[in-house]
């Protein structure tokens, strides 16, 4: 038993635009949980900056690995999120094989706004089933969902049965916690959506909508759904606290006017994270 869970974060860095390790390290240890990261590519701004130079080192993983292994250390958790290779893929399913105990946290990164970002070839979105498929919990957005489901991007609101009914074939694919953001469900709210298998439950948070998207705002909601489900957390509470601490500071960022590149603005709201607040803004989909 490790005195402070540690969390191996298999994960980029950018030095521009707030997302994987810059958002995931202060975050997760807000909540008084050690980020080990795994960093997979350093970049010097994220993809969506377009003109951006990076270091690739898939060629690091392994050696991090081995020498894990040679040092006996446990890891609590192993949470991947967006990858730029299949070799990073490959070396993702060793250390989740690796550590058979750890909880398995795969953000199945892939795009957003229905549509894939450039650097996801269609046989990248396909192997990223084989992360799912090992996984105890996903967190797609509804793009990623419709990818890995091989359906439309769905254009209207939907309807409950049908969110239930693609939380439960996600479920099929491996993991026993699937959780989808960003979906508008028919009463018009931003929604996010859970379903736990084991116990046969489906949870819904909603949020208010705000009209931008942010770089880092999956990153943010995973991070915290991690952390908070490695301190205890419910299903429910778990997804609460990471909608609402998104929320809040998604909308302090859109008060400032700043681009959507620059990501969520979270530094200044880190009080709100580490005060551990009892919520109940949820309730069953
Ligand atoms: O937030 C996902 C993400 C992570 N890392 C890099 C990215 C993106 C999304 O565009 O470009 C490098």
């Amino acid at each position: 038993m490790n005195a402070i869970k540690k969390v191996a974060a298999i994960q980029d860095i950018s030095g521009l635009g707030r997302c994987s390790l810059t958002v995931i390290i202060p975050l997760i240890s807000a909540m008084g949980i050690q980020v080990c990261p795994v960093t997979t590519t350093v970049l010097s701004a994220h993809t969506g900056f377009g003109d951006f130079v990076k270091r690739d080192l898939t060629d690091f993983m392994m050696p991090a690995l081995e020498h894990y292994k040679k040092l006996g250390v446990e890891f609590d958790c192993i949470y991947s999120g967006f990858l730029g290779s299949e070799e990073q893929i490959d070396h993702c399913l060793e250390f989740f094989s690796t550590y058979k105990n750890a909880l398995k946290i795969v953000d199945p990164v892939m795009g957003d706004d229905g549509k894939s970002y450039k650097t996801y070839t269609q046989r990248l979105c396909r192997r990223m089933g084989e992360l799912v498929a090992v996984a105890d919990i996903i967190t797609p957005n509804l793009t990623e969902a419709a990818i890995l489901l091989g359906e439309d991007f769905p254009k209207a609101p939907m309807l409950t049965s049908e969110i239930r009914s693609w939380l439960v074939r996600l479920s099929e694919k491996g993991a026993r916690i699937v959780v989808i953001t960003s979906v508008v469900l028919s009463d018009g709210k931003m929604t996010t959506v859970g379903y736990d298998r084991d116990k046969g439950t489906f949870w819904k948070v909603q949020n208010e909508y705000v009209p931008i998207n942010y770089s880092g705002g999956g990153d943010m909601f995973a991070s915290i759904l991690a952390g908070s489900i490695l301190n205890g957390d419910s299903l429910p509470v778990a997804m609460n606290r990471a909608a609402a601490f998104t929320e809040l500071c998604i909308r302090t960022t859109y008060s400032y006017g700043t681009p959507w590149s620059d990501g969520i603005m979270f530094e200044s709201q880190l009080p709100w994270l580490m005060s551990y607040q009892e919520l109940k803004d949820f309730s069953p989909l």
